[in-house]
């Protein structure tokens, strides 16, 4: 009887343990195909008229690395931010620097934007991305 007993119970002990591994296993898989989906959707859902754009590829990777050397590390440079942003000239000038800009340490260039700068940094580069009518 004692034996049967203790069968059951290391049954039991199993299936939570089972239950317990599945449910880790479910949750990571969610953080995945979250982290997957929220940066590169933004990239991919960013549709740039070449036609349109002000300069060549090489303009938007020195911008884009400027933005990143400005804003990695201790603190952020807010001037060189601002005057990276105002050589955009058009919609897909910004979206061509957002796709260029990728992401780097898991971030889009927004995200990046959004975690560096305080409220009144965020309402400057508004009002930079304000004249072709776009805002983060
Ligand atoms: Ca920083």
């Amino acid at each position: 009887m004692k034996f049967f007993q203790n069968l059951n119970n290391i049954r039991t002990i199993i299936y939570a343990i089972l239950i317990i591994v599945l449910i880790i296993a479910f949750l990571i898989g969610i953080r995945f195909a979250i982290r997957k989906l929220r940066p590169d959707d933004l990239l991919n859902k960013t549709d740039v008229k070449k036609s349109n754009l002000t300069y060549d590829d090489s303009v938007y990777a020195q911008i884009a690395s400027s933005l990143y050397r400005a804003m990695e590390g201790m603190g952020t440079q807010e001037s060189v931010v601002y005057s990276n942003l105002a050589k955009l000239k058009n919609k897909d000038d910004y979206y061509q620097l957002i796709k260029t800009f990728g992401r780097k340490e898991n971030m889009n260039l927004i995200e990046w934007l959004v975690e560096e700068l305080d409220s009144s940094e965020i309402a400057q580069v508004n009002s930079i991305l304000e004249k072709f009518g776009e805002s983060i």
